[in-house]
């Protein structure tokens, strides 16, 4: 008999140094929210009340611990130099940005960590895992080699889990991990058709695609991701962000579209060729599963491309509760949004199982860009592949407490990008990593240890 399969979401847990440099372009909220204060300690306290959440209503959590900033190494390999404390300095007085970029939290959002595609799609029967090397943006390229030592230590077993080396670091490949990824099938035991959306593609004339903001992810990454992966082209499907949707501030298509076994939900506005793309969908869908695929389409009527993204309707969590139904997790602004209360009514009253609407509170995190999705990395295990994986970070009511504890002793309330230059906050973020890698029992694993 076929195994059970189970969605783990891995939530990068917010690291103590959250804070609003405005590093993004494209990203609306990063670039509207630059240079103000941010609240490191309630930032983390609002992505662990998110993964308690999914932990009560009976689903599988993990925790991906923050990366170690600030990267000192990569300020004195961009040329300061002297000790901790004059590296901080001289970075503030002459490049602030870079500082901040060295300083940034961002591995928090780990639908950007890397793309994973589970054994029952794969064809050596592996679950198959690449880190994204985020060129898009300085700061998030920063996290990368980390990231792929990371997965490996948390996804241990190569007879099971089979690590590929992020994609080689030049424009072409420019890749963003899984918020770009959707998987779809009948059970997430059953193999499933997977969607790639980019934005770009090398071989685009000048002055073709999005003018006011850059797309990040492109067409030649998916195509060697899913090659890398084995998967089968009959089950592949690859389709183009609208410019439209990348110049509204959808730098990510996970900011425009959410999908769970046999449900989509996106806005009209979300692909170039939209039509011909679900077709496909419907066409590789019905191969592989015994139900239609359910797809749920938002209309600009209803929802604008700018309101979706203002509020970041689409960046919900669609998730399987264990009584065969769903839930949408969906953020705090869209509860005050008249439209969105509206069209969320509507398809809790459709036929389409999703059943439950939660909100949850981000606004630390969606100041930056992240909502509810973009702070997991989605990874579907079966039973067997879960016994194989690094236990202590999957969460539990006991791991959340001390968390929660440690959060609260660690964390600064507040924090402004002229906060970079302080040592103390060096030492502060070290000691917190220190003690937190003892929590999660993974040995050794920052620079500084
Ligand atoms: O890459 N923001 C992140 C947000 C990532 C959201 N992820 C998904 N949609 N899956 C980004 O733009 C802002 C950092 C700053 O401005 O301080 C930032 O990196």
């Amino acid at each position: 008999m076929k195994q059970r399969a189970y969605e783990v979401n891995f939530d990068g847990l917010v690291g103590p140094t959250h804070n609003y440099a405005g590093l993004s372009t494209g990203n609306l909220a990063s670039m509207a929210y630059g240079q103000t204060v941010s609240h490191p300690k309630e930032a983390a306290l609002q992505g662990l009340r998110k993964m308690k959440l999914l932990l009560d209503m009976g689903l599988k959590q993990g925790v991906i611990p923050p990366q170690d900033r600030p990267d000192l190494e990569t300020l004195r390999r961009l040329g300061f130099h002297g000790s901790d404390e004059e590296v901080l300095e001289r970075a503030q007085r002459k490049d602030p940005l870079l500082l901040a970029a060295c300083w940034s939290a961002s591995s928090m959002w780990a639908a950007n960590a890397a793309t994973v595609s589970p054994s029952a799609d794969t064809d050596d029967g592996r679950v198959h895992i690449t880190p994204a090397n985020l060129l898009s943006q300085f700061h998030r390229s920063l996290e990368y080699s980390w990231t792929a030592r990371l997965l490996k230590i948390i996804f241990p077993d190569e007879t099971v889990f089979a690590h590929h080396p992020p994609l080689p670091a030049c424009l072409q490949y420019g890749d963003e991990g899984a918020a770009n990824h959707t998987r779809l099938c009948q059970t997430h035991a059953e193999p499933g058709v997977e969607l790639f959306v980019y934005g770009k593609e090398s071989v685009d004339p000048p002055q073709t695609g999005s003018r006011r903001y850059p797309a990040r992810q492109t067409k030649e990454a998916s195509v060697l991701i899913a090659r890398m992966h084995q998967l089968n082209p009959e089950r592949t499907v690859f389709a183009r962000q609208s410019s439209e949707a990348i110049d509204a501030g959808v730098f990510h298509n996970d900011v425009i579209a959410v999908g769970n076994t046999r449900v989509f939900l996106y806005h009209a506005q979300a692909f170039t060729e939209g039509t011909e793309v679900l077709d496909e969908l419907k066409r590789k869908f019905a191969r592989c599963a015994e139900d239609k695929l359910v797809l749920i389409e938002i209309g600009p009527d209803r929802l604008s491309l700018t309101e979706a993204v203002e509020i970041y309707f689409f960046n919900s969590q669609m998730v399987s509760l264990p009584a065969n139904t769903m839930c949408l997790i969906v953020p705090s602004e869209c509860e005050e949004n008249e439209n969105a209360r509206k069209v969320l009514e509507e398809i809790v009253q459709d036929d389409n199982s999703i059943q439950a609407v939660r909100f949850v509170d981000t606004r630390q995190s969606m100041k930056n860009g992240g909502g509810p999705a973009c702070l997991r990395l989605r990874v579907v295990l079966t039973e067997s592949e879960i016994t194989r994986i690094h236990k202590p970070v999957l969460l539990t009511d006991q791991l959340y407490e001390e968390l929660v504890e440690w959060v609260e002793r660690h964390y600064r309330d507040r924090l402004h990008p002229n906060d970079l230059a302080d040592p103390n906050l060096v030492e502060e973020c070290r000691s917190a990593l220190d003690k937190l890698t003892r929590i999660l029992k993974l040995g050794s694993i920052y620079r500084f240890q």
